[in-house]
């Protein structure tokens, strides 16, 4: 495979001044005109010819200044130009099949719809092009299309012309003001309506904002449309940027390979992550809504105006927006200072870069914030980029406080408005703002895998000193990953000191001169390095990492007894919820070896009394109880173990649930009661902390032997529920009681769901998820259902989101069945990669990795999934696929 580095990049050969496009929209044939002012770089070596890159294109004419080139030739990669002027207009005609394209990349058609994808190569799908994003360049956009077909013609940046033609076609014409890389240019075509509000921004200007869907959804756009504006406030007040478009547009589009794309002034979205109303969409979606359109939206100035050099930079603007916005959630959800709130959310982001993005970490595919080198971007796409990115973002603000990020913001923006720029840029410009020299820092970007910090600690009662000795250092890892490991990282280490009462000691550390605040971020630097605090008056319990402000592992010997009191007492709330997983995961980790051997298994009441006086502390928000009482997924645990065991995992992860069900059986029963939310549905964090709460409790309250209970309270919240979150969460806790015992209210609550939401795409891609990941019993395992459920005529192997719902769910979320010993499931993940290969190789490469860990496993599972791996390598096409089992198979 030809892989590309980060080491060899050159700035382009050519620069474009500007691009006039013009497209004859048919869905079997669309001709594309592309005129382009093209000049030699000056700050280029001189290219002896012109390449432009395009793909599946089929090339009609080439004239450079109005005069045919014959020295255009047409390959696989693109278009090769010899003989062309310093500087020249270059006019290329192309077709593309829009209706054949089922990858989804480039110009393609969904429910009858045009649609675009360019990030990341996708433009060359569409026209010969310097397809880069440090090309920058101004578009005009005129689109042709049928008007009765395609009444509503869309592309980036403002209408200024529009119009009939004949034979009952018509014509848009449109311009963005501003210079943009190829990957953010789309166009949408199509019958569509618009929810529309009028604004004004911070300096009053008039701002036309717009959802676009199919007409059946217009009813499910306000939710969208307030995260919206509340993204635009929220960044013209935190960050000082404001709107620069008369008008920003969001269009739904039900085939889509990501969740949505920040194309300027257009954005394209996933359906997922616009459409809700309380009958289809859950607490959990509409929080998502709220996060992605925010996060689509900040990208206008975190990716569009500042935008990447090479697609090594991507975590430059994914990164960085995604700290965005987190923050935006945390400030919706509880405010600057309701520290309680923003823990919640903390903890859910938490929660996902350690069960994805360190697992990343510790496979074939493990690669730093900023990789080094690529067979396919598409493929880099990932956890550590995004998730991985936005802590490293964090961390800025961890070390120089809110106004300190926003003074190395403000300067980022006046440095590089309207470049394309490096990670280097950005951290250089926040330690210019803070008057810092972060050359350590670059760690963060170059290194793979995820640091450990071991913490020992001593204290001298004599002297009243107490020392905290910290080392870092990383496990194991593969050895790419190991090459980029090269020295010490300066990781800003978040520490609280608790004396007996619970209460936060303040804080002195050796040489200051007075104590001062109870949370202090140590600056660690070194390999091995040691703080000492003084007048400390009895032995301390360290709170270690306080609301994670490193991603690392920390490893420390608490007792268990320790765990249970930082649990009870910690004033930091992200480390008060660290501290009950600690004390799970250890718990859980023993019992699964012990489920491994075949060992009984028992649970300490003490761990069980632990969890109670959580349960009922009513001075913890609901939201809060309800992430500090799930225990940590499967995946996760598996993850933990020498060699990865899933039904061992699965037993004892059930053993646990079972024994809190059945200890806090009456608990449950008020918690369920005491927390309903009468009244009309609203998705504030608070209404959704109750149902959040109620409906763990229905889920524990489902794992009891006899779950006669269980089923008479989910069959009556199914039957009267006024909103999705607890219909699904009813629907699901049917599902698991009826894995103890055939219930057939389980059967016929499924059949009522799918008759009521046959017409909601979104909710039957719930109802697939649902059973993709119930239990299963020896008498009908998962995969049944599975293979049962791929013949349903509702099921669709093109569509991204319900190939999602049903095979991924199951390949990706349904561990214990997934891994069965017999292999069924890595046969049918196998043949699924394949299918989807031929179709759609981003979203197969999406699932080859479901395998990537497969040293990781017991001997048994290992040799299967090598095997069926090794199948995947031999069949399929795609560079995607190929990079991501090749690396496995390494
Ligand atoms: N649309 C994707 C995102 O916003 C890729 N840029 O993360
Ligand atoms: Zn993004």
């Amino acid at each position: 495979p030809v892989v590309i580095h980060r080491a060899d990049y050159a700035p382009p050969a050519f620069l474009i001044d500007s691009v006039a496009l013009e497209f004859d929209l048919v869905p079997t044939r669309t001709i594309v005109r592309n005129t382009m002012r093209m000049r030699r770089n000056p700050g280029a070596v001189r290219a002896p010819r012109l390449e432009l890159l395009g793909e599946q294109l089929e090339l009609v004419s080439v004239a450079v200044n109005g005069a045919p080139h014959a020295a255009a030739r047409a390959h696989e990669h693109g278009l090769t130009l010899d003989d062309v002027p310093d500087a020249f207009e270059l006019t290329i005609e192309s077709a593309c099949a829009p209706a054949e394209n089922t990858t989804l990349s480039g110009l393609y058609v969904s429910s009858g719809n045009f649609f675009t994808q360019c990030e990341a190569e996708g433009f060359r799908r569409i026209t010969y092009f310097l397809d880069r994003p440090d090309v920058m360049t101004t578009y005009t956009v005129t689109l042709r299309a049928d008007k009765t077909a395609y009444p509503v013609l869309l592309s980036n940046g403002n209408l200024i012309e529009e119009g009939d033609l004949p034979d009952g076609r018509h014509f848009a014409k449109w311009e963005d003001p501003f210079k943009k890389p190829s990957y953010l240019f789309a166009l949408v075509a199509g019958q569509l309506v618009a929810l529309e509000e009028r604004i004004k921004s911070a300096s009053g200007k008039e701002k036309l904002l717009q959802v676009w869907v199919e007409p059946h959804d217009l009813g499910k756009t306000r939710h969208a449309m307030e995260s919206l504006i509340h993204s635009i406030r929220w960044d013209e007040e935190r960050f000082g940027l404001e709107l620069d478009l008369d008008r920003f547009m969001i269009v739904a589009v039900s085939d889509f390979n990501m969740g949505a794309m920040e194309n300027k002034g257009l954005n394209v979205f996933n359906t997922k992550y616009v459409l809700a109303n309380p009958e289809t969409a859950t607490d959990t979606d509409f929080a998502n809504i709220e996060a992605v359109v925010g996060h689509e939206y900040f990208h206008n100035w975190t990716g569009n105006r500042v935008t990447c050099r090479d697609w090594f930079q991507l975590s430059l603007k994914e990164g960085l927006t995604v700290f965005r916005d987190q923050e935006f959630s945390a400030d919706m959800a509880g405010g600057a200072s309701n520290e309680a709130a923003r823990a919640v959310k903390r903890i859910e982001d938490v929660r996902v870069l350690r069960q994805m993005q360190f697992a990343e970490d510790s496979g074939p595919m493990a690669h730093p914030v900023r990789p080094e080198s690529y067979v396919e971007i598409n493929n880099f796409y990932t956890m550590t980029v995004y998730e991985k990115g936005a802590e490293v973002v964090r961390m800025y603000q961890t070390l120089f406080g809110r106004d300190g990020f926003r003074r190395g913001m403000d300067l980022y923006f006046k440095r590089h408005d309207g470049q394309a720029v490096t990670c280097d840029d950005f951290r250089v410009a926040l330690a210019d703002a803070n008057g810092r020299d972060l050359a350590q820092f670059e760690g963060w970007y170059s290194q793979a895998g995820t640091p450990r910090v071991s913490v020992w600690t001593n204290y001298d009662a004599t002297a009243l000193r107490y020392t905290v000795t910290l080392k870092q250092g990383y496990g194991d890892v593969a050895p790419a990953a190991r090459e980029t490991q090269t020295g010490p990282l300066l990781i800003p280490f978040a520490i609280g000191l608790i004396g007996r009462d619970g209460a936060d000691m303040p804080l002195r550390l050796d040489g200051e001169s007075a104590a001062a605040g109870t949370t202090r971020v140590l600056e660690f630097t070194g390999t091995e390095q040691t703080f000492t605090f003084v007048d400390v008056r009895e032995e301390p319990l360290p709170s270690l990492l306080r609301n994670f402000s490193a991603p690392v592992v920390v490893e420390y010997d608490y007792t268990a007894g320790e765990l249970a009191f930082l649990l009870a007492h910690d004033s930091d709330p992200f480390n008060r919820w660290e501290a009950g997983q600690r004390l799970a995961t250890r718990e859980l980790l023993a019992l699964a070896a012990r489920a491994a051997q075949d060992a009984p298994l028992s649970l300490d009441d003490s761990v069980v009394a632990a969890f109670a006086r959580v349960l009922n502390d009513e001075t913890l928000s609901p939201a809060f109880r309800e992430l500090a009482l799930m225990l940590p997924s499967e995946a996760y645990l598996a993850e933990q173990m020498a060699e990865s065991n899933p039904a061992a995992v699965h037993r004892a992860r059930q053993f646990v649930r079972k024994r809190l069900a059945a200890a806090l059986r009456d608990d449950w029963l008020a918690i369920h009661e005491r927390h309903q939310t009468p009244g009309a549905y609203a998705p504030t964090p608070e209404a959704a902390g109750h149902r959040g709460l109620k409906n763990l409790a229905l889920a524990y309250l489902a794992e009891l032997d006899d779950p006669a209970e269980a089923v008479k309270l989910a069959s009556a919240q199914y039957a009267e529920a006024n909103n999705m979150t607890d219909r699904a969460a009813a629907l699901s806790a049917l599902l698991a009681a009826s894995t103890a015992q055939e219930t057939p209210a389980a059967e016929s609550a499924l059949a009522d769901f799918y008759r009521r939401f046959e017409k909601e795409p979104l909710v039957i891609d719930k109802w697939f998820a649902l059973q993709a990941t119930q239990r299963g019993t020896a008498a009908r395992p998962v995969i049944e259902v599975v293979r049962n459920l791929m013949t349903h005529p509702a099921f669709n192997l093109k569509n991204p989101n319900r190939a999602r719902s049903l095979i991924f769910s199951f390949c990706s979320a349904n561990p214990a069945q997934f891994h069965a010993e017999d292999g069924s499931g890595y046969a049918f993940w196998a043949e699924q990669v394949i299918a989807l290969d031929a179709l759609n190789p981003q979203v197969a490469a999406r699932l080859a990795r479901a395998l990537e860990l497969w040293r990781r496993y017991t001997p048994v599972l290992r040799e299967k999934m090598r095997a069926a791996l090794e199948q995947v390598a031999a069949q399929a096409k795609s560079r995607d696929v190929r990079e991501i089992v090749e690396k496995a198979l390494v």
